[in-house]
């Protein structure tokens, strides 16, 4: 060994050392601090999952990315041992600087890298003595293709040498790759399908395992196009997974309203029960999604769909005439007969307006000793009950009431385009006493008569 080759060597092996030292050094700060390691893990599982997010590359080569830390952690005493005799042998270089004598220095190397190897302080075992997966014992209930989910396992003593050594029965299905020590894991699902982690010590002393199952988890629910109707009063929904090949496809019905829409809770097939509005609810049993929709049922038989509500009444008051001026389409109703039961749609008399436009409304009454109310529903919705759908009041309360009556009738400019109703309701002087925006004219009519005619709305 000449001296110069020496010296040259020394600069750069001793900026190796202290690389080394550092890095030692942290690594057994991390590894003394378990409880800030925990912390940091919980990061590092964020980490993992953007680890995770390259599976190909990670998985890639599994073996080479475990036999690593093994390779480093046993290779590690070793290096940092040469370094320090290396270090040493520094040392003892200057010391004997002076000296010509190569061969006592390098014998004072050698012995010197003998006394500090036999000076290194191997860590002292400490046997594990019980470990259990923290929370469950099936701690990942399943697992979608693609997603990680972490386990952890709790070792006592705390302060165990003895690591913890993952495997996946069926690394096809889901691979797990763990921390040094072992204890927090990462499980990735690759395939749909079955398989077993298992965490043991490296003698096999401890070994657990819980079974985990891949699936392609259900991310939405939705309803396809409208009921399916099997008669006028059953029906059921379709639902349309997403994504479409979802594993789990078992859904859970409910009816928000059970007394007017029955349904069945696994089939969903639904029922009319009576007339009313019920929300039905589809619930994937695999992760909750659900979607839902309000569906009306009307009429007696109840079926599905939305009806105008039904109304009665009794006696001989009556809107022997209503008719319109200046619509798209006048009215021209003129019928003194009292309809069965007091009620009549007269289908084929319709009004036509025109959205935003207005025309006068005309009525005449077969009693004065009368009232009449006239509703139009103006958003299509099959209810009267909308603001601003009372369109007219003819009469007072309690009073002789003399008609003709005239209203002009504004079309909204919002009216929806289609085809909706009038009702006309009249009654006697003392009918309506109560609060008119907010009763919907449905029902039985005091002493009075209810006409409803088909009104177009046009844009
Ligand atoms: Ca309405
Ligand atoms: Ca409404």
């Amino acid at each position: 060994m000449k001296n110069g080759k020496y010296i040259t060597m020394l600069p750069d092996e001793y900026i190796t050392i202290g690389k080394l030292q550092n890095m030692f050094g942290k690594l057994r700060n991390m590894f003394g601090k378990p409880q800030n390691m925990f912390g940091k893990l919980q990061n590092m599982f964020g980490k993992l999952q953007n680890m995770f997010g390259k599976p190909q590359n990670m998985f890639g080569k599994p073996q080479n990315m475990f036999g690593k830390p093994q390779n480093m952690f046993g290779k590690l005493p070793t290096a940092i041992g040469k370094l320090n005799c290396t270090l040493n042998i520094y040392i003892i270089y200057i010391m004997n600087k002076s000296s010509s004598y190569k061969t006592m220095a390098g014998a004072l190397c050698l012995a010197a890298c003998m006394m500090l190897s036999s000076c290194e302080k191997e860590q002292q075992p400490v046997a594990l003595e019980t470990f259990q997966f923290a929370g469950s014992d099936t701690p990942i209930d399943a697992l979608d293709v693609g997603e990680v989910q972490p386990v952890t396992v709790t070792l006592s003593p705390e302060n165990t040498t003895e690591r913890i050594i993952w495997t996946s029965a069926d690394p096809e299905i889901a691979q797990v790759q763990s921390n040094e020590p072992g204890r927090v894991a990462g499980v990735i699902g690759l395939k749909v399908g079955n398989t077993l982690v298992s965490a043991s010590t490296l003698d096999g002393r401890f070994s657990q395992s819980f079974p985990v199952e891949v699936i392609i988890k259900v991310k939405k629910i939705t309803f396809s196009d409208g009921m399916i109707l099997q008669s006028p009063g059953t029906g059921r929904f379709d639902v349309l997974f997403d994504p479409e090949n979802a594993t789990i496809r078992d859904l859970l019905w409910t009816s928000g309203n059970p007394e007017v829409v029955g349904i069945d809770p696994a089939s969903g097939l639904i029922t009319a029960l009576s007339p009313g509005s019920s929300v039905i609810t589809a619930t994937a049993k695999q992760g909750g999604k659900s979607a839902s929709i309000e569906i009306f049922v009307s009429g007696e038989p109840p079926v599905f769909g939305q009806e105008y509500c039904s109304i009665t009444g009794y006696g001989d008051y009556c809107a022997d005439r209503v008719s319109t001026s200046g619509a798209v389409q006048d009215l021209a109703h003129s019928n003194a007969n009292i309809p069965t039961d007091n009620y009549r749609y007269y289908e084929g008399e319709k009004l036509t307006v025109k959205r935003g436009e207005p025309f006068t409304l005309n009525l005449v009454q077969s009693n004065n000793w009368s009232r009449t109310l006239i509703w139009i529903d103006w958003n299509g919705d099959k209810d009267f009950a909308d603001e601003g759908e009372l369109v007219a009041v003819f009469g007072n309360f309690e009073e002789l009431n003399d008609s003709p009556f005239s209203r002009l009738i504004a079309v909204p400019e919002d009216a929806s385009p289609g085809f909706a109703r009038m009702r006309v309701i009249t009654g006697d002087s003392w009918s309506f006493n109560f609060d008119l925006e907010s009763v919907e004219p449905c029902g039985n009519v005091r002493h009075g008569t209810v006409k409803d005619f088909e009104v177009e709305i046009i844009n």
